[in-house]
């Protein structure tokens, strides 16, 4: 049997993708199913194929097939493609063009006039990459996707119980003790509890994680009709902003945030108030550079990223154990994949990746 804990984005895209492929599977949740109590709650998060670093470029690839077989497995719609844009000083929108070319994946470079001309509501001023394969999944869908999904291929979903204690029990089997009383005997367990890994006490040694408060505000667009792509912008400030889904309430909205600046903290004492001079600073720029955007917004939020010092993901294995998770704050848009790496590593049959391992060399 193999115990998954957490039911994020990764936990319950591990717990469908093991459940599929015939396995036995607890999938055990501390609180409800989309909670707002770690990462991977909300409407919108961005799919971009745009990384300067080729390993993840491909990594986008196998992450869009996964997309799309989750999408057919629980007949849903869940990656919308929108397309997406790089620009800002400090992004080198030439250099990921050429990263992107060598990947064969689709992509355009227009200068500052062109880029202005196609989106007359982002006041851009130098180079712009536009792929079009960018996206929004929303996550909240995601995860009740994948937990149905994994019911349905007959998993057990024990949510709103708290893994209290874990104990090897010759080495090889684990008991999960949780707080509701129950014991829960596994072979193997997958822990993806992304910012509450520190707090769960693994007999497993964890490479220094860093977690941070983020916020995220939305923007009611001037124009309902018009269809923004996802943005990255690096300049003075580090941006990203992409449609916002419901989050952003009944009428169209796009979401902008920092993705730097977090306040640090942890699962336990976050305090889930919004940083008020983010706030400004992202207003400021929505007033400055999107004029497309009402710049106050209408809806923000809170959330957590879990940041290893190299930014890489951790997937590794560690005797039962399978540690599946601190993403640095760009992994929703691997979930599907994620799950897939953690279900191989789970059931043997793949090794972990040396850029993953939980201590690796630089
Ligand atoms: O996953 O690409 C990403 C991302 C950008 C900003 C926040 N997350």
């Amino acid at each position: 049997m193999i115990a998954v804990v957490g039911a994020g984005l990764m936990g319950a895209a591990t717990a469908w993708q093991l459940a599929r492929r015939g396995h036995e599977v607890a999938l055990i949740e501390a609180y409800d199913i989309a909670h707002k109590h770690g990462s991977s709650h909300g409407s919108s998060r961005i799919f971009r194929r745009a990384y300067a670093d080729p390993f993840y470029v491909r990594l986008t690839g196998q992450a869009h097939e996964q997309w799309r077989e989750l999408e057919d497995d629980a007949s849903t719609p869940l990656l919308r493609t929108t397309g997406g844009l790089d620009m800002g000083e400090d992004r080198d929108p030439k250099a990921l063009a050429a990263v992107l070319d060598a990947a064969g994946v689709p992509h355009e470079l227009l200068g500052p006039e062109a880029a202005l001309e196609r989106w007359p509501y982002i006041r851009v001023t130098g180079p712009v990459l536009h792929h079009p394969d960018a996206g929004v999944v929303d996550a909240d869908e995601t995860v009740g996707a994948c937990v149905r999904r994994a019911i349905e291929h007959g998993a057990e979903a024990i949510i709103g119980a708290r893994v209290t204690g874990i104990d090897v029990r010759g080495g090889e089997r684990v008991l999960l003790h949780t707080d509701d009383g129950r014991e829960v005997v596994a072979d193997t367990v997958v822990i993806a509890a992304g910012a509450w890994l520190p707090e769960l006490e693994l007999p497993v040694a964890l490479p220094p994680l860093q977690v941070t408060q983020q916020q995220v505000f939305h923007f009611r667009q001037r124009d309902p009709s018009v269809k923004w792509p996802t943005l990255v912008w690096d300049g003075a400030l580090h941006l990203y902003g992409l449609p916002s889904g419901s989050d952003g309430g009944s009428l169209p909205a796009v979401k902008v945030a920092e993705h730097d600046r977090g306040t640090p903290t942890t699962a336990r004492t976050r305090d889930g108030i919004v940083d008020p001079s983010s706030r400004t600073r992202v207003s400021g720029f929505v007033r400055d550079r999107l004029p497309g955007l009402e710049p106050a917004p209408v809806a923000e939020a809170t959330c957590l990223y879990t940041t290893t010092p190299d930014e890489d993901f951790v997937l590794d294995r560690h005797g039962p154990f399978v540690i599946a998770s601190p993403c640095s704050g760009h992994g929703a848009k691997f979930a599907p994949l994620i799950g897939a790496m953690a279900a191989d590593l789970a059931t043997g049959r793949t090794e972990p990746h040396p850029r993953f391992r939980l201590h690796r060399t630089a």
